[in-house]
């Protein structure tokens, strides 16, 4: 018998949480998202959160009000000018703060990250996170999921978002998603209210199979792509700047291309 036997089965579960960004444009409900994911599954699973904002730490505070984790659970990073430098081009500060829960809450088995709220560009590096979910609503118009960019197109799950709004802004949901899908070449999509529960049970089950995938090791992180060129309004006008591959040297003040509004 050998002095250190090798286990009768290889290990089904990867020592590391899953983490799962959630991306999209300002307003559509990333955090309601996250808070309907940790409702409906936190007597199930250790999760944790990290919000990404701008200048503040509003959405930690909301989810911390929302009762649905442990306050300590919610943490926030504070990613100065340009939220999208956090999650694509130096993603050490999420990083830390994702080792930083998981060793806090160990073991935790979900990780939950919220970008800054921007616009439709925004994507992950797949340096941080494992799968990632990019929300649109119904309120942002009927004809956004045709728009595509990389988030839209290649996100693991795109997320319909608000759809008991739809009859409001005149927006016809089974047409938005059926753009979504063609947009998006078969990839998952799911038109969600926080109000429907059919559609949080969806929710609920598409992150649970993601969390099994990664566990077997049948998942593997995808890259959306890079974020198209995209504009910040400061009070000198603004700056153009893109986050393409081997551009990770650059600064939000000098060395951009500056546009005048
Ligand atoms: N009617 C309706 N409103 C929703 C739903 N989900 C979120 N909201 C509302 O949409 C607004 C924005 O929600 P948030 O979750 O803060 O959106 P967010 O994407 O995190 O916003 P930022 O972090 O600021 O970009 C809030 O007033 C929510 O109450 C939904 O399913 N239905
Ligand atoms: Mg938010």
């Amino acid at each position: 018998m050998p002095e250190n036997p090798l286990p009768e089965t290889a290990p089904t579960t990867t020592a590391r949480p899953l983490r799962l960004g959630v991306a999209g444009p300002v307003g559509v409900g990333k955090s309601s998202l996250i808070a309907t994911v940790c409702r409906a599954l936190a007597t199930e699973l250790e999760i944790g959160v990290i919000t990404n904002d701008i200048y503040t730490d509003e959405d930690a505070r909301f989810l911390r009000s929302a009762g649905v984790l442990e306050p300590e659970r919610i943490r926030a990073v504070e990613t100065g000018a340009c939220p999208h430098t956090a999650i694509r081009d130096d993603v050490t500060a999420n990083l830390l703060a994702a080792e930083d829960l998981a060793a806090d809450f160990a073991p935790l088995d979900l990780v939950v990250i919220e970008s800054g709220g921007d616009n439709l560009t925004a994507t992950f590096s797949p340096a941080l996170v494992d799968a990632q979910i990019f929300v649109l609503d119904v309120a942002g118009g009927g004809d956004v999921a045709r728009k595509g960019g990389p988030g839209i197109g290649r996100a693991d799950l795109l997320v319909v978002n608000k759809t008991d709004l739809a009859p409001h802004v005149g927006v016809d949901v089974e047409r938005m998603v059926a753009d979504a899908s063609a947009a998006r070449e078969g990839r998952a999509v799911i038109a969600l209210s926080r109000t429907d529960e059919s559609s949080v049970a969806a929710l609920r089950a598409w992150v649970l199979d993601v969390l099994a995938a990664y566990r077997s090791g049948a998942h593997v992180a995808q890259d959306p792509g890079p974020m198209a060129p995209h504009f910040h309004a400061d009070e000198d006008g603004g700056v153009l700047h893109s986050h393409a591959d081997g551009d990770h040297a650059h600064s939000h003040a000098d060395d951009h291309d500056v546009v005048a509004r």
